[in-house]
């Protein structure tokens, strides 16, 4: 007969930031949802990240990729509102790729991670590119959105999980 004794990892508090442990046997799990701003296995790792390189959306995209994240969805208020705090620290009106595209369907703006809801709004008029504007991007000081040409070099932004 095997005795198996469970350690309570949650006891060296490993999650950071105000994330919540989640006690499993040999191992644990944080929920970064109370970590406003935080992902990574420990809440450690910032969930949104602004790259100040020109360019293109795809190119932006994969960069996001290789460093294990995505372009950034903002599917809810909180998200925005955690973006928002991001922008405030800069005085520029920077224009900067998110995830969003109809690049597949003209008119079905899709995120590139998969989230299905759209929380911030487009600017008025947009998006209005047709086939000719397939990427969108959200200009930092209105935090509304604009599809424009996907070729167009601007600042990225990732987001991690
Ligand atoms: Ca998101
Ligand atoms: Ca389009
Ligand atoms: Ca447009």
């Amino acid at each position: 007969m095997k005795i198996f004794v469970d350690i309570d990892e949650c006891m060296g508090l490993p999650c950071l930031n105000g994330g919540s442990c989640i006690n499993e046997f040999g191992n644990y799990t944080c929920n970064c949802t109370s970590a406003i701003g935080f992902a990574g296995r420990n809440c450690d790792r910032d969930q949104f990240v602004i790259y100040k390189e020109f360019l293109p959306w795809a190119n932006a995209r994969q960069k996001c990729v290789d460093r294990g994240g995505d372009l950034a969805s903002i599917g809810t208020a909180a998200e925005l509102g955690i973006l928002s705090d991001l922008f405030a620290t800069s005085t520029d009106n920077m224009w900067i790729w998110i995830g969003l595209n109809d690049r597949a369907t003209e008119n079905e703006f899709v995120w590139s991670d998969g989230t299905t809801s759209v929380f911030p709004q487009w600017h008025d008029d947009e998006p209005g590119g047709g086939r000719g504007e397939n990427c969108a991007f959200i200009m930092s000081q209105v935090k509304d959105l604009y599809d424009v040409t996907c070729s167009k070099g601007l600042y990225y932004v990732c987001e991690f999980k």
